[in-house]
């Protein structure tokens, strides 16, 4: 297959407590709720013990170091109860089953699902992680209008954008992609962001694979840049000068997301 992805590296997933810790605790301040809140609110769902398997896949670029161990943390984290199976593939879902997992989390290059064998329920990683980033967007608690900048509008930003736009959010859109660009204009009503044009946000959403993906002039005091992008769409430095409350996490808040979803 021709489709390009982009990845995750063992760097990314270097002490993944710790960024999930952060990142709760950014969500907590910006919106009021943490994670499982957010999570609640959005789905209405709550985890009654149900236990994951996680089955390492091996096929196309294999084995990613740190992913099935990241996806255990991030289990236990939001108090599922979770095992990563000895044997990968098609021996590790047997294995997963045999053992009594309810719902089986597992990815290929192209795939990463969430499946709950009781309900029959499955989930896809893009869209639950942008549901959730926009999710988590739109509760900006000192946001100081419904306008909302959407960048990056591919498998995951979206299924944002869509969300926002659903949630009654004034959408502002940009892709360099002329095809994606004109079908969130006319499937959701994406306003198109012209960059001659510049104009401030308290909230900003963006899913690109890119660096330095936000221009400094759409940037207010303060401002709420909800991220599921790797890498970090702004610098350091713009960051600080405009006190930016990032909300960035590499894995568990788009995996909690999916999970909540299939419950
Ligand atoms: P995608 O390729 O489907 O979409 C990315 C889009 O960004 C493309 O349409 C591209 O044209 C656009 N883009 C590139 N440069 C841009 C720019 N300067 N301004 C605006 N748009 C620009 O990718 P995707 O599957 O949507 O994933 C996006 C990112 O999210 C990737 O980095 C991916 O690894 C990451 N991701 C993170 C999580 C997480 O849990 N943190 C989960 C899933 C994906
Ligand atoms: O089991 C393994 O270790 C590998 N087969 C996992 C492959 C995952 C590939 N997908 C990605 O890297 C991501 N784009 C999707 C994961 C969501 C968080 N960014
Ligand atoms: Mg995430």
């Amino acid at each position: 297959m021709a489709i390009k992805m982009a990845l995750l590296t063992p760097n990314d997933l270097i002490n993944i407590n710790k960024q999930l810790q952060e990142a709760d605790s950014t969500v907590q301040r910006v919106t009021g709720l943490d994670i499982k809140g957010i999570c609640k609110a959005l789905y209405g769902t709550s985890p009654s013990s149900e236990k994951v398997g996680i089955v390492p896949v091996t096929s196309g670029n294999g084995i990613i170091g740190n992913f099935s161990a990241s996806l255990h943390a991030i289990t236990q984290y939001f108090g599922f109860e979770s095992f990563v199976t000895d044997m990968p593939d098609v021996s590790g879902y047997y294995e997963a089953v045999r053992n009594g997992a309810e719902i089986i989390l597992m990815a290929d290059d192209y795939t990463f699902l969430a499946h709950n064998l009781k309900n029959g329920k499955m989930a896809n990683n893009q869209p639950c992680t942008g549901i959730i980033y926009a999710e988590i967007a739109s509760r900006y608690l000192k946001a100081d209008s419904k306008d909302v900048f959407v960048v990056g509008l591919g498998k995951v930003g979206f299924p944002g954008a869509a969300h926002l736009v659903q949630k009654g959010f004034r959408v502002y859109g940009y892709d360099p992609d002329e095809n994606l660009f004109q079908r969130a204009v006319s499937n959701l009503g994406v306003i198109p962001f012209n960059p001659e044009k510049p104009k401030k946000f308290s909230i900003i959403f963006e899913a690109t694979p890119c660096a330095n993906t936000i221009p400094e002039s759409v940037l207010s005091e303060n401002c709420v840049l909800s991220t599921p992008g790797i890498p970090c769409a702004i610098s350091e430095e713009l960051r600080t000068k405009y006190d930016v409350q990032v909300v960035a996490e590499p894995l568990g808040i788009g995996t909690v997301s999916m999970l909540y979803s299939v419950l």
